[in-house]
């Protein structure tokens, strides 16, 4: 890239590109905040392998998960970051059980859920991670904060993104105007915009699902999967690729196009991964990206969590890719 066109996170967000959004100078300081936070995540999942810091902390989290040093460090993290930037009314993580307050004196006017550290049972082996994040304007009125402050469905989201630990580090975003990517440049400790508009292909020919709980599908997940494989829905047969780190699936999905899936098993009645902090913050990326998320008939950003930790099926990309999955469900349903 030039050197006179470098364009930071923070004077992107503050630029003119996107003229209706209110409260930008609010907005610009909680994204420096979650920045910091990618950063401190991303120097711990580097220096951990200096620092002992790989493998378990000795304790699990509210899903019964065994919980990881790193996952510690990312969780801490946040909460600092987005707390120091005193534009923050509550949170929601993937690691804690319950909504965590801030305290009057620092509250602000957003909501922020987030997974600190997703992917993390890749972490000991080097293979990609991430953090997912989703900003709410504050719904309540006073200070006193409730379930309804954050069940809400995520078209009511200002903003989303992630960041990508890989083989370089990116976050990606959006304000409700399209999807931006930008880079970490190690030398300057900044993120730069590297990826305009990123847009996602409108078919895709690559198919991202745990295949080894195929013995646990229902009928239209198993049917749509045998029908991208055999070439028997009149394309060539799609090719596999699963990470096992949503970011990493979702973010390689928007890129080369196809579909990622986390369907409803009879091992796991509403799939595994959560609305408020992983499917919600991705559904919107997708959407505004011009590809599409579903939970197999309902568009996921028009379904309301009924706790905090609400788990749903997914399945997202491509537009064509989702719309005809959509076609297997619709069948079974008959
Ligand atoms: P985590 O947040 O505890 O890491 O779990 C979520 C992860 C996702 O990143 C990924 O898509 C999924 O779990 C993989 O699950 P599985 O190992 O069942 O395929
Ligand atoms: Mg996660």
């Amino acid at each position: 890239m030039s050197s006179n066109n470098l364009i930071t996170l923070n004077r992107w967000v503050l630029s003119d590109t996107h003229k209706d959004i209110g409260f930008k100078l609010e907005l610009a300081n909680l994204l420096s905040g979650i920045a910091l936070a990618c950063k401190i995540t991303n120097n711990g999942i580097k220096r951990a392998g200096f620092e002992q810091n790989f493998g378990l902390a000795g304790i699990t989290n509210v899903h019964s998960e065994d919980v990881k040093k790193l996952d510690i460090v990312a969780n801490d993290a946040f909460k600092m970051a987005l707390k120091s930037t005193r534009e923050v009314f509550c949170m929601v993580s993937e690691e804690e059980d319950s909504i965590i307050p801030v305290p009057e004196s620092q509250s602000g006017n957003f909501v922020v859920t987030f997974d600190p550290l997703d992917g993390s049972s890749n972490l000991d082996c080097n293979v990609s991670v991430g953090s997912i994040f989703a900003i709410w304007p504050k719904a309540s009125t006073d200070h006193s904060f409730s379930n309804a402050d954050v069940l809400r469905k995520g078209r009511e989201m200002i903003a989303a993104g992630y960041a990508l630990y890989g083989s370089a580090t990116m976050l990606v975003l959006t304000l409700g105007q399209g999807v931006y990517g930008f880079t970490l440049d190690n030398s300057i400790g900044e993120f730069v915009l590297t990826h305009v508009e990123m847009r996602i292909k409108s078919k895709g020919n690559i198919y991202s699902i745990n295949e080894g709980n195929s013995i646990y599908w229902d009928k239209a997940t198993s049917e749509y999967v045998n029908a991208i494989k055999s070439g028997s829905n009149g394309r060539s047969p799609y090719s596999s690729r699963y990470i096992g780190s949503m970011v990493s699936d979702v973010h390689r999905t928007l890129l080369y196009g196809g579909i990622f899936m986390y369907p409803a098993d009879s091992k796991s009645p509403n799939g595994k991964l959560r609305y408020l902090y992983e499917v919600g913050p991705l559904s919107f990326i997708m959407e505004q990206a011009g590809g599409k998320s579903s939970n197999g008939s309902t568009p996921c950003l028009d379904i309301v969590p009924n706790s905090i930790h609400q788990r749903v099926p997914v399945f997202m990309g491509s537009h064509d890719c989702v719309t005809e999955l959509e076609s297997f469900h619709q069948q079974h349903k008959k």
